[in-house]
């Protein structure tokens, strides 16, 4: 009897010892062993989203009947619309017996500070650099990020089948760039791939193969397993998602200890609180989707389910020894709109949400999950000011508003003025144009005109390369200017730099507009003739109203019109269907168009429905009023 339980003590001391002595040397590191962190990242359509897709085939995480021509990747609706990501996501496969979590990330600038936040759950790095383009300002900004975390990087140099594509001159360029951002000297041993996202494949050289396998040993082999370091529970809260079921869900790498269903955890906040609670449910990544597990250690990367009012950047920790990881930097933002409700004579005829209450509720929504943006509250009761990252960032919170039923009126997109040492500065970007050679001197042209300096001129391939510093301000409007002066041919990318001393001031847009001088619908009669005044942005028979941006004046200067008279009739006829208008089509603006083209007098009016463009004052003789007083004041 003695014997025997002596036997079982002893052996289940052993055994406890064994396994501390496994956990202490290397027991959790053993289990992670086979996992592979990367975050895909590259400039914006350098072809990110395609390789995530491509992965995903090729590890057949796909049924055949599930094959789509769109990228499934992007599913927001916005981004399938305009074919880029928005919002960066996690994906798993298993290859060879290793599990790759893969993240994929938007490459628009504005949504850099997505990318920054995103990389702290990645071990290595896949950059992606378009064979033709080279690297631009966004490459250089998230390999920036990248390097500084110490991440693994491997490089990609995609989309080779196009034609004048010049993969080796880019691959210089690239490693360029690695010096350039002071990389190790490890770093600067990068390896390169090679290939065409599009049609799926990648090798270590330029020979074309018919898979993207040699890629997907890259990253086994050259990106490091996860490091886990032992102690209680830490993981970092680096991304949000959101599911109807099961409502927000906490996204993260754990990298410390194990993260259990059922636990007890603390949820340490960057103002200094601590909250208990418990964890309801836990997710990891498979395919596409999320799977349903019991426990995650450290270095795989998770979803949590249950936790209440957690911010980007908490930590879940441990809730006998809760220690804090860093809290994460937030990109400041740099411009600001002025959102109010809609106050225009169609107010209420469209959209379903349209009181300042809602207004007000819905921006303090977007502000927990939308880290870069800010809303503040103004003097008036119905506006808000709110603080973004750009005019993307900007515009696609209000075009997922519209969508959703709201009406409102927003202004004029103005970059954040700072004072520093005493005077005024301003944002300053790096903008990167690349334009046939015939249009160079255009492009130059109107770049000075906005106060922007060249600082680099190079041939590339049969294009000029041009870099500007340029302020953000003089950025506002300039594409579809620069468009129009180079024939559709220019592209262009920018990226905020730093802020530097206010340049002075900058021209805004050349032509005034045609206000309408009624609240009608607008007749192909009157359009017709007011066809060589201006060019339309409303429809014949559109309804407009006093004070409406109708069309652009082909002069500078403001006119007020009459677009809604009818035709002087001798026979009976309906108005609005009078004789079939001859009238060139309208320009249809995009939302973000619409916020570079208005100037400081003119707000646009957002409803599920329609996009007008108006002044901020609709009547007339009101107008001149206070533009008088205005100009009085500044003499
Ligand atoms: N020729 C060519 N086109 C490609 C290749 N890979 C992607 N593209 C195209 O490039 C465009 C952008 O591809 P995406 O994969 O959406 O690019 P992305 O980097 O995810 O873009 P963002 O998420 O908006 O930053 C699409 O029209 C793709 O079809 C390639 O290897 N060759
Ligand atoms: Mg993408």
């Amino acid at each position: 009897m003695f014997h025997f339980s002596l036997a079982v003590w002893l052996k289940s001391r052993t055994f406890a010892h064994l396994k501390t002595v496994l956990t202490k040397y290397g027991y959790q590191y053993k289990n992670s062993m086979n996992i592979r962190n990367i975050a895909i990242i590259a400039h914006v359509d350098h072809g990110k989203t395609t390789l995530v897709d491509k992965i995903l085939h090729s590890t057949k995480v796909f049924r055949d009947n599930q094959e789509t021509g769109d990228l499934i990747m992007d599913s927001n609706d916005l981004e399938r619309e305009r074919g880029i990501t928005i919002f960066s996501k996690n994906a798993a496969v298993v290859y060879e017996g290793y599990k790759i979590n893969v993240i994929d990330t938007p490459g628009h600038s504005d949504f850099g500070g997505e990318v920054e936040r995103v990389l702290k759950m990645a071990d290595g790095v896949v950059l992606l650099v378009d064979a033709f383009e080279g690297p631009m300002p966004q490459t250089r900004f998230v390999l920036q990020k990248a390097l500084a975390l110490g991440l693994k990087p491997i490089v990609v140099i995609n989309k080779v089948d196009k034609p004048n594509c010049r993969p080796d001159e880019v691959h210089d360029a690239v490693f360029e760039l690695f010096f350039n951002l002071d990389a190790t000297e490890e770093q600067l041993n990068f390896p390169t791939f090679y290939g065409s996202g599009k049609n799926g494949w990648f090798n270590d050289t330029l020979t074309e193969i018919d898979n993207i396998f040699p890629l997907l040993d890259g990253v086994i082999k050259y990106v490091p397993e996860p490091i886990v370091n032992e102690g209680p529970l830490q993981m970092q809260i680096t991304s949000l998602d959101y599911s109807s079921f099961l409502g927000r869900i906490a996204v993260g790498k754990v990298a410390r200890g194990v993260v259990k269903e059922n636990q007890q955890i603390a949820l340490m906040q960057a103002d200094g609180s601590i909250k208990k609670m418990k964890i309801k449910e836990l997710y990891v990544f498979e395919g596409m989707g999320k799977k349903k597990v019991t426990e995650v250690i450290a270095g795989d990367i998770c979803a949590v389910v249950g936790l209440e009012e957690f911010n980007i950047g908490d930590t879940i920790a441990d809730v006998e020894n809760p220690e804090a990881l860093p809290v994460i930097s937030v990109d400041e933002p740099t411009m600001s709109m002025l959102f109010s409700i809609n106050n225009s004579p169609f107010f209420g005829k469209e959209g379903k949400f349209v009181t300042s209450r809602h207004l007000k509720d819905r921006l303090m929504k977007e502000t927990e999950k939308n880290l870069a943006l800010r809303v503040e509250d103004t003097d008036g009761a119905d506006s808000f000011l709110v603080f973004g990252r750009g005019i993307l960032h900007l515009g696609i919170l209000i075009e997922t508003m519209r969508r959703e039923g709201f009406e409102l009126t927003v202004g004029q997109p103005q970059v954040l003025v700072k004072q520093i040492n005493g005077s005024k500065h301003e944002p300053y970007e790096n903008l990167v144009v690349d334009v046939p050679a015939e249009y160079s001197g255009k492009v130059i042209d109107l770049v000075t005109q906005r106060k922007g300096e060249m600082q680099i001129m190079e041939t590339k391939g049969e294009m000029q390369h041009l870099e500007f510093e340029i302020p953000s301000r003089g950025l506002i409007g300039l594409r579809s200017t620069m468009l129009t002066g180079t024939a559709g041919e220019a592209v262009m990318a920018h990226r905020f730099t730093e802020y530097k001393p206010w340049k002075g001031p900058i021209p805004g847009r050349n032509n005034g507009v045609l206000l309408s001088k009624t609240t009608e619908r607008t007749t192909g009669y009157s359009v017709d003739k007011l066809q060589d005044r201006g060019r339309f942005f409303v429809d014949p028979g559109e309804e407009v109203y006093v004070g409406q941006i109708i069309a652009e004046h082909i002069k500078p200067g403001d006119l007020v019109v009459n677009a809604t008279e009818p035709k002087k009739l001798t026979n009976h006829r309906a108005s609005g269907s009078d004789d079939a208008s001859k009238a060139a089509p309208k320009i249809q603006m995009s939302l973000e168009e619409c916020m570079e083209y208005i100037q400081s007098d003119e707000c646009i009016e957002v409803t599920p429905k329609s996009i007008r463009l108006r002044k901020n004052i609709l009547d007339e003789d009101a107008r001149k009023r206070v533009s008088k007083s205005m100009s009085s004041e500044m003499a």
